[in-house]
């Protein structure tokens, strides 16, 4: 306990001696870009920062950050090798004060009307990320997993073709529900 209080201080320290010059860069945001900041922070469309100037020059600008996204695929395996897949696959996400149903599709946008993944940028919690409803006719869940970062966890149910994730600030994990064609 004495460790990781010592660690928030230091943490903090160093973001109270981020040198900025412009006006608005010296915003409580914008110093969060400072010290590498900026490589674990979002804008609120859920994009990253290619460098640090970025990151102050948006929160310079009244750009706030998201807390955390996480990103939700949809891989399609199909029986002819081709990877491409009319079928929609609907999902729910429900944790937090919401929760909300979409579908994806794994058709290599030769239609544009669902997308292969969504991003959502979420507070700090846990959510969780289900099949919603019977999987499709024709198909089975084959796998689902997470891809974690420093800041999040994940447990997967294959059974309960579920993820639950718990993200802390400035998480970016993804998962991915892969179905294989069975007719
Ligand atoms: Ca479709
Ligand atoms: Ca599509």
């Amino acid at each position: 306990m004495r460790l990781k209080g010592t660690a928030f201080v230091c943490a903090v320290f160093a973001l109270s001696v981020g040198v900025a010059t412009a006006a608005g860069s010296n915003s409580t945001n914008a110093k969060l870009c400072y010290k590498n900041g900026w490589q674990t922070l979002y804008r609120t469309d859920g994009s990253p920062f290619a460098n640090q100037d970025a990151c102050v020059s948006y929160a310079a600008h009244g750009g706030t950050f998201v807390a955390a996204t996480l990103t939700v695929v949809v891989v399609a395996d199909t029986t002819d090798g081709t990877g491409n897949a009319a079928q929609d696959f609907a999902f729910s996400l429900s944790g937090g004060s919401s929760g909300q149903n979409f579908s994806l599709d794994d058709d290599n946008n030769t239609d544009a009307t669902l997308p292969d993944n969504r991003s959502f940028n979420l507070p700090v919690g846990s959510f969780t990320v289900a099949q919603n409803g019977a999987t499709p006719a024709g198909w089975t869940l084959l796998d689902v997993s997470c891809i974690t970062d420093v800041n999040s966890s994940a447990t997967t149910s294959l059974a309960g073709a579920s993820a639950t994730v718990t993200l802390g600030a400035t998480a970016h994990p993804t998962c991915t529900f892969t179905y294989s064609q069975t007719g």
